[in-house]
């Protein structure tokens, strides 16, 4: 029989707030909350402390809690640039356009850390801040190491002597439902599990600054609901001893797929629970929702899933849209809002060049307009304007969307606006292996190949004196591969704004370089000290060293000792 699969289900804390208190250097101990426009979208946990919740309006929630801090989301098309600071005064939603796009990043690094830790793992992206991880073959592994550890050494603590106890392997977990069962082989394999999320946490919160909370569990269903059950900055295990008794109160909104149409379907059926569900009759589920919903709903509420973790294929399209409160007419305005649209799409094709060499070839507008209820949408698709001579500089993309929106018909007056990216393929080998030096008139700038050797010979960088030295594409890592790439937006936009331009007067995409941050300022105060996810932190900093390189991970062994003397 196939040995027990470890899920687990990692999700950040308070993302957005947490991305932001990093950038703007502010403790976790302050009350922060992430607005866009007048609504909060995400709240820390001081703020949730200080009763504030998302949703809330920020009038009322600065009346509740005066010392609330509320960050605007970025925001492109405003006059003060990107929203830099707090910013929260002068937002204009008619003219302004929200975008999350420091959000992403931090999400592709966070992403990024952990597949460079759990190599052999199956990760896959569930959202923008969490992920399933089948670390099955992980556990698989450091059990056969320990075993063998054990069969030439002194037995350790730990796994089966009981001097520890599973609990010292499973250490920094909470457990649903009391102590872990020594001869319980899934059990064993639950804590190894236990043991390694607790690694990534560390690894995430001591390299990148960010804490998060972790779900360990048989399956995906499980770990997820094991997530949310102790946050911030902790993990929970579910034995599968305990779950009969976990799903049994378990609301059923807590439960995914559950939410929505279902849940308000089951609550008219006086379900409002998963054991509620489980114990209505199942001739009665089915007659409502049919054969296969009613056995899928019951295998669910039971907390029985066998959806594996499979890793998601790279988004195949990407877009930027605008709704306008008011039907507009203004091509004046609409042009300008091309050009809104066209940075946001232009920063994330760049993004996605870096991290997967890859050039869209197609670009689509979708507009609502036509004055006949505004409902539906219809769209244009051209070329995609080639990462070239013009490159996809945002005034070629807004050039190339006007261009279709005049060729399109029943565009006016128009209520929605929006370009998005499709039919993705390889950057050409040329590409990838362009010495950038040639856009800065370096000395590979006579050769015919590279991404930009097209650039405007305009840019004005070959007379700064401050270029790159020679090096491809495929020597840098992917961080750098970004920020020169933001350096050649830069450059065009110095280029196309003419010698004079004032260097600070360039709308340069905030974001690409991390700063450095002190991680405890990432921890509300509270947990500073007594998390057992933070022990391992200070533990892993005093193993910082060995974190630096991926491959010098600490193993389970390294952090939990190979041998009892
Ligand atoms: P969540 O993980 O649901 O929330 P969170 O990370 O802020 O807090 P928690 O510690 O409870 O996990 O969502 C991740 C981010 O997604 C969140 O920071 C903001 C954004 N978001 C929205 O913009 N709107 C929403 O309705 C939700 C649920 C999230
Ligand atoms: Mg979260």
């Amino acid at each position: 029989m196939a040995a027990a699969r470890v899920i687990l289900h990692i999700d950040l804390d308070c993302f957005y707030c947490q991305v932001e208190q990093k950038r703007l250097g502010i403790p976790a101990s302050v009350p922060v909350g992430v607005q866009q426009w007048q609504g909060l979208i995400a709240v820390n946990y001081a703020a949730r402390a200080a009763g504030i919740s998302r949703h809330m309006r920020v009038q009322e929630a600065k009346q509740h809690c005066p010392d609330l801090k509320t960050v605007h989301v970025q925001t492109l098309g405003g006059s003060d640039g990107n929203g830099e600071e707090y910013g929260t005064a002068n937002r204009d939603k008619s003219t302004e356009k929200a975008c999350l796009e420091r959000y992403r990043r931090a999400s592709v690094q966070i992403i990024s850390l952990l597949h460079s830790i759990a190599e052999k793992a199956v990760i896959e992206k569930a959202s923008i801040d969490e992920v399933y991880i089948d670390v099955s073959a992980l556990v698989d592994q450091e059990l056969q190491e320990r075993a063998a550890a054990d069969a030439h050494g002194p037995r350790r603590a730990g796994l089966r002597d009981g001097t520890e106890g599973l609990h010292g392997f499973a250490w920094g977990s909470v457990v649903v439902g009391g102590p872990l069962d020594e001869g319980s082989e899934c059990d064993q394999r639950l804590a190894c599990g236990a043991a390694i999320a607790c690694r990534l946490r560390g690894a995430v919160r001591e390299q990148l600054g960010f804490t998060c909370s972790a779900g360990i569990a048989g399956n995906k269903l499980l770990a997820k609901i094991a997530s949310a059950m102790n946050k911030p900055n902790q993990q929970t295990l579910v034995p599968s001893r305990a779950v009969p008794g976990l799903m049994s109160d378990l609301p059923l909104k807590k439960l995914r797929n559950f939410g929505g149409k279902l849940g308000i379907e089951l609550e008219a059926l006086g379900c409002t629970t998963a054991g509620e569900v489980a114990q209505h009759p199942q001739a009665a589920l089915e007659a409502r929702f049919g054969l296969q919903r009613a056995a899928w709903m019951l295998q669910a509420v039971n907390g029985i899933s066998d959806e594996p973790v499979q890793v998601r294929e790279k988004v195949k399209s990407m877009l930027a849209a605008k709704s306008f409160d008011a039907p507009t007419s203004d091509l004046a305005a609409i042009k300008r809002w091309f050009r809104v649209l066209g940075e946001e799409l232009s920063d994330r094709m760049l993004n996605d060049y870096s991290e997967h060499h890859r050039h869209p070839r197609t670009l689509t507008l979708s507009y609502r307009g036509g004055g006949n209820g505004y409902s539906t949408d219809r769209s244009k698709a051209g070329p995609m304007p080639r990462f070239g001579k013009e490159g996809p500089t945002i005034d070629a993309i807004a050039e190339a969307a006007m261009t279709l929106f005049q060729k399109a018909t029943e565009t006016l007056p128009c209520t929605r606006l929006a370009i998005s990216a499709h039919d993705f393929t390889p950057a050409a080998l040329t590409e990838q292996q362009g010495a950038i030096t040639k856009f800065f008139g370096g000395p590979a700038a006579t050769s015919s190949a590279g991404v930009a050797g097209d650039i405007p010979q305009s840019t004005p960088s070959s007379s700064k004196g401050s270029q790159p030295s020679a090096f491809s594409l495929e020597e840098v890592d992917i961080e750098r591969q970004r920020r020169i790439l933001q350096d050649i937006r830069v450059q065009q936009a110095f280029a196309s704004r003419g010698p004079d331009a004032a260097p600070d007067s360039i709308s340069v995409h905030p974001g690409a370089i991390s700063h450095p941050v002190d991680p405890q300022k990432c921890l509300p105060s509270k947990l500073q000290s007594h998390s057992a996810g933070t022990a391992l932190m200070h533990n892993a900093s005093n193993k910082r060293k060995r974190l630096d390189s991926p491959r010098k991970q600490p193993t389970l062994t390294s952090l939990f000792g190979r041998s009892k003397k």
